[in-house]
């Protein structure tokens, strides 16, 4: 075995002792492992079914799907809130502009469908939401962890709860600290689930600002390739990364040769706060697989409704009546 060989391997072993730790991590008391044992038992394993089926069809479900459960955690806390439809009195979250060009709730209804069908009033849209984000990151041959159950779902969605609590992407990253802040994420945290963009794309509108203001941070051929993209104006789209429906390093590799697509990916390599982070995810994507893990934990357990607060939606896309 070459020194180079040892030296993975025992980054290896290094890192499953860390996964063991990392499903002992702290669990909200509103969660636990086995919540649906009794009540529905399939739960897991219909939600698996149903996201492998959506991502056969389209392998781009992916990135929607880890997305919706970002929102919806971020506003409200994971409560499915960003699931909710607009009434005649009430614009939604799913109608803000930060909203627009999520994708995916179909795949959520038919989840919801097939789990009514075994077991009706029972599985929150809320945890349907965190698992569906785990197999679809798992699917995509990223890291697989436990999610613990038994969040409840709200029955508030209001379109402008977003514009504090979802990061736009032009903001530097004092800022984008300060938001994940508030939710209980750290730095590293918040650079980890940035990694949540090795997956699924952007629309001009959320990075031409860029092609203008930082030629300096923007590899040229880059700049180039998105210029000719969104001359047709903002509905252009562009990956993330090479590598956009598979998880992996790569979008932090394309940070360091400032290749990030968002003012608020490139950001994290060009901070002082963040640049070595961002480096060490680049060279290590184990450690980077470690630390997604764990923020996606958190992230997955942010402000939950306590107690008998909420209800157990029965259709996602309304509260119950
Ligand atoms: C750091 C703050 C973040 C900002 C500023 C941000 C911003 C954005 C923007 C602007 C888009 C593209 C919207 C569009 O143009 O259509 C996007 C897409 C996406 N975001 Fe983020 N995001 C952030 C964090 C996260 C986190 C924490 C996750 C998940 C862990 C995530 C997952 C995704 C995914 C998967 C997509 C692609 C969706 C698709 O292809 O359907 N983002 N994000
Ligand atoms: C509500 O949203 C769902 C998507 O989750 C959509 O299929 C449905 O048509 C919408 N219903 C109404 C009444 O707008
Ligand atoms: C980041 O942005 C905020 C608000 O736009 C501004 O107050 C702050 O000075 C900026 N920080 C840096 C380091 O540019
Ligand atoms: C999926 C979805 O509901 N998208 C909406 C997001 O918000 C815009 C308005 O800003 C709507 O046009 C979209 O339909």
């Amino acid at each position: 075995m070459s020194r180079a060989q040892m030296m993975k391997s025992f980054v290896r072993l290094l890192i499953l002792v860390q996964v063991a730790a990392a499903l002992a991590g702290p669990v909200a008391a509103e969660l636990s492992m086995d919540y649906y044992g009794m009540t529905c038992p399939f739960a897991e394993y219909i939600v698996r079914n149903v996201v492998g089926e959506a991502l056969m069809k389209d392998p781009t479900l992916a990135a929607s799907l880890l997305r919706l459960h970002f929102h919806d955690c971020f506003v409200q806390g994971c409560d499915a809130s960003v699931l909710l439809n607009s009434t005649d009195d009430n614009t939604a979250e799913k109608d803000a502009q930060a909203n627009k060009s999520l994708r995916g709730f179909e795949v959520i209804d038919s989840i919801k469908e097939a789990l009514e069908a075994q077991c009706p009033g029972v599985v929150s849209c809320a945890d349907v939401l965190a698992l569906a984000a785990r197999d679809a990151v798992f699917m995509a041959r990223g890291p697989y962890y436990p999610v613990p159950l038994g969040r409840r779902d709200g029955t508030r969605s209001v379109d402008s709860d977003t514009f504090l609590a979802l990061p736009p992407p032009i903001k530097n990253v004092t800022v984008l600290i300060e938001i994940f802040d508030k939710v209980g994420l750290d730095v590293h945290d918040m650079v980890a689930l940035s990694g949540g963009h090795t997956l699924g794309i952007a629309h001009c509108a959320s990075f031409k600002a860029r092609l203008q203001a930082e030629t300096e941070t923007l590899d040229g051929s880059l700049a180039k390739s998105l210029g000719s993209v969104c001359k047709g104006g903002d509905s252009g789209s562009a990956p993330f990364d090479r590598t956009s429906t598979r998880f992996d390093g790569v979008y932090y590799r394309e940070l360091t040769s400032r290749r990030g697509l968002l003012s608020s990916d490139q950001t994290l390599f060009e901070s002082p706060e963040t640049t070595e982070i961002v480096s060490t995810f680049a060279m290590n994507p184990d450690y980077f697989f470690y630390s997604f893990m764990q923020g996606m934990q958190k992230m997955g357990q942010i402000n939950l409704k306590e107690g008998d607060e909420g209800e157990i939606r029965k259709t996602c896309w309304v509260i119950n009546s």
